[in-house]
């Protein structure tokens, strides 16, 4: 693990931990740290060994945001032409699962980042908003979507119009976050979860992902297309023959990703 790092990488057998690393900053996502991000994320990706990721931030923040000094005297060619929010897209385009563990503010583009993660656990003093209207912007990396898929589009809307926050309980009510821990049990929560997803056939995990999320990013009748699709190529795997064997055998089943 590289102190001087931007985002902190380790690796626990089958499970990665990314910890932004701008602790001092409140983990301020400076296009520096985005970069180093997908880096990690891509590497993790690539890598057979590694079945989960899982985000989280240094100090009392998840991220509070994009690095507005970063931006503060940016053109709209500036913003085009840097590639700054485009390459967010490849956050999203992990295969892998990816959990966040908002352990503190996740706020703007932290929201956001949180929101491209697949499963979000938070820490009972975690916040989350799109507070970008007291800047005299909106959202540009997928709140003013995800924030209103997850919430509905009416405290979405008094969410991103008000810049409010909102609480970890709040945001478990609503189903944006799916556990709130203590702060000290946070990443072990976040460990549990992504070691049951370890033990799964990772391509049975990978098809699953990219069919819920058709959830969230089409009609269902796409979504429902590519379920199917990724159902009948399962069929196709040795860890289907191996899960279904194992079961018959009454035995636990050991997947090869295969
Ligand atoms: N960018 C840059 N620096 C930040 C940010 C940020 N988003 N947030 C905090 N910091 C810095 C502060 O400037 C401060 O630095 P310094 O010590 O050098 O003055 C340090 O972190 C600590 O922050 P505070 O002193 O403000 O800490 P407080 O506990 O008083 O307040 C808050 C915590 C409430 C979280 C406060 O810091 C805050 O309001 N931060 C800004 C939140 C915000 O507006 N986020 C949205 C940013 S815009 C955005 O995310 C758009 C995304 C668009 C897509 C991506 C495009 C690239």
């Amino acid at each position: 693990m590289s102190e001087e790092s931007l985002v902190l990488s380790t690796i626990e057998g089958p499970i990665a931990i990314l910890t932004l690393n701008r602790p001092q900053a409140l983990n301020a996502l400076s296009p520096a740290l985005i970069d180093d991000l997908i880096r990690h994320l891509e590497a993790c990706d690539a890598d057979d060994s590694i079945r989960v990721i899982i985000i989280t931030g240094a100090g009392r923040a998840f991220a509070a945001g994009a690095d507005i000094k970063a931006m503060a005297n940016a053109t709209p060619i500036d913003m085009l032409t840097s590639g700054m929010i485009a390459r967010w897209a490849r956050i999203a385009a992990v295969r892998k699962p990816v959990i966040a563990a908002v352990n503190g503010y996740a706020l703007g583009g932290g929201c956001e980042l949180a929101m491209m993660c697949d499963i979000i656990i938070a820490s009972e003093n975690a916040q989350f908003g799109q507070p970008e209207i007291n800047l005299g912007i909106i959202p540009g990396a997928g709140g003013t979507q995800r924030l209103t898929r997850a919430l509905g589009p009416y405290r979405a809307m008094e969410l991103i119009l008000t810049g409010a926050t909102i609480s970890a309980q709040e945001a478990l009510t609503h189903g944006l976050v799916c556990r709130v821990c203590p702060p000290e049990s946070l990443l072990d929560e976040a460990r549990r979860i992504a070691q049951t997803i370890a033990a799964k056939s990772p391509l049975a995990v990978q098809l699953a992902k990219e069919a819920v999320r058709m959830a969230a990013e089409t009609t269902v009748r796409e979504g429902l297309a590519i379920e199917l699709r990724n159902f009948y190529l399962l069929f196709a795997s040795a860890d289907q023959k191996e899960g279904m064997q194992a079961f018959i055998e009454k035995r636990a089943p050991n997947f090869s990703g295969r």
